[in-house]
């Protein structure tokens, strides 16, 4: 694989993060450019691209991405609802290629997306 990402370094705790979970199949931290008062990445340890290299040998990985998620709405106090975004390549607007689930909230979110 060419190079570490950005999310891989941040893993290997080569760059700071600010990060609110950590166990030992996925981190979560908050996003650099928040577009909510509550915007974190929940991401697998695990250096999977994205959703179209995902393989049933990560679906107990991708399942606590999710657990997690739920944790941190209540953690995070989002009683109201939140949304979870999960980017995949170009037209899918990804720019971090590992594979991450977006958790925003604390405000209302409008549908569609653009
Ligand atoms: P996506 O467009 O789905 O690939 O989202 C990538 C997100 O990653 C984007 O919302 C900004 C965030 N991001 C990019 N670089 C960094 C970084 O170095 N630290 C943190 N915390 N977030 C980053």
């Amino acid at each position: 694989m060419a190079g570490k990402t950005i999310f891989k370094r941040i893993i290997d705790r080569e760059i700071p993060a600010n990060i609110v979970y950590e166990d030992e199949l996925c981190l979560a931290f908050r996003d650099l450019h928040p577009q909510a008062p509550v915007h974190v990445l929940i991401i697998p340890k695990t250096e999977i691209p994205s959703v179209a290299q995902v393989e049933p040998e990560h679906e107990a990985t991708l399942g606590r991405l999710f657990t997690v998620a739920r944790k941190l709405g209540e953690e995070f106090g989002l009683s109201d609802g939140y949304r979870l975004v999960v980017n995949c390549g170009k037209d899918g607007g990804q720019t971090v290629d590992h594979l991450h689930v977006h958790l925003l909230g604390q405000r209302a979110l409008a549908w569609p997306p653009g």
